[in-house]
């Protein structure tokens, strides 16, 4: 068993604390790859359009990695790079731990955002990349009185695409909650009357001053990182290329 096999290292580096599919995913991961001293061999690195990948194109430049097209217009979902043996794979953000997790790609860039709701399993995170920064909070309608909710215990009702980072910072707290689970547009939720709170992803805050809603409280920091799948990590062209990503990353940070 590949993903499994390849603890060790990495273990302190693992996404999650063991929730969710746990056993299933350790079960089904895929064999390493058996790649023949010598032969030549391509990585996937996958990646998602938008955010991820505008932040992402930055570091991978650095890194000698340039896509042969541009991905944002580009229809191809597999792209060949400047560095040989080095593809991009454009998935959608959610979707990058599987792809990773089960090998069809052998490195990714997610949020932590995904990688929490995910859970991580089958994953290492070499690598915080410190790019697509910003936070998950709690927010409310402008003049809710959420630190009287808090302090009465009331029950209420959020609603939320991240319904595992939710469940746990509400029940750290000892709060009731009714979980709702949004894909999009969650910002509506307590405008209709939906869900009293949302918890979602906060950058500038303009999203939220536009629909009269107010961050109540701030439940993480959140920013991309690596991601490698574990068989992949015994390669030995992984190293070199996440060690260039680190470079890369920090080399941003500094700048
Ligand atoms: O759209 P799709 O469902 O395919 O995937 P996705 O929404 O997860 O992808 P994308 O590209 O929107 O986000 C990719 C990753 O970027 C996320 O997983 C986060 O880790 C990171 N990121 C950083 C953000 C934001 N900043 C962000 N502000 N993701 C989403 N937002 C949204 C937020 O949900 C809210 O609707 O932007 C709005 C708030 O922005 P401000 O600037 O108005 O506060
Ligand atoms: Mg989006």
């Amino acid at each position: 068993m590949g993903g499994a096999g390849g603890r060790g290292p990495g273990e302190g580096t693992r996404a999650g604390s063991g929730r969710m599919n746990g056993s299933m995913a350790r079960r089904r991961s895929p064999a390493p790859r058996r790649i023949p001293p010598g032969h030549p061999v391509t990585l996937t690195i996958a990646l998602s359009k938008g955010r991820i990948l505008d932040e992402t194109l930055p570091l991978l430049a650095t890194a000698g990695i340039v896509p042969s097209e541009d991905p944002e217009t580009s229809r191809k979902l597999i792209l060949a790079t400047s560095r040989p043996g080095v593809s991009l794979m454009i998935v959608r953000a959610s979707d990058v731990p599987t792809y990773v997790q089960w090998g069809a790609a052998d490195l990714g860039v997610a949020g932590k955002d995904v990688l929490l709701e995910h859970g991580g399993h089958g994953l290492y995170q070499p690598v915080d990349l410190g790019i697509a920064r910003c936070r998950m909070s709690v927010a409310t309608k402008r003049g809710y009185d959420w630190a009287g909710t808090v302090q009465r215990g009331a029950r209420i009702r959020v609603a939320t695409k991240y319904v595992e980072i939710a469940r746990e910072h509400f029940a750290a707290k000892g709060m009731h909650v009714d979980l709702i689970k949004l894909y999009g547009s969650m910002e509506l939720a307590p405008l209709s009357g939906l869900a009293d709170a949302i918890v979602d992803l906060v950058s500038t805050g303009n999203t939220l001053k536009a629909n009269d809603l107010v961050e109540v409280e701030t439940i993480m920091p959140i920013t991309a990182r690596l991601v490698v799948n574990p068989a992949a990590l015994k390669l030995e062209a992984v190293k070199p290329l996440v060690d260039a990503l680190a470079a890369a990353a920090a080399q941003g940070a500094a700048a």
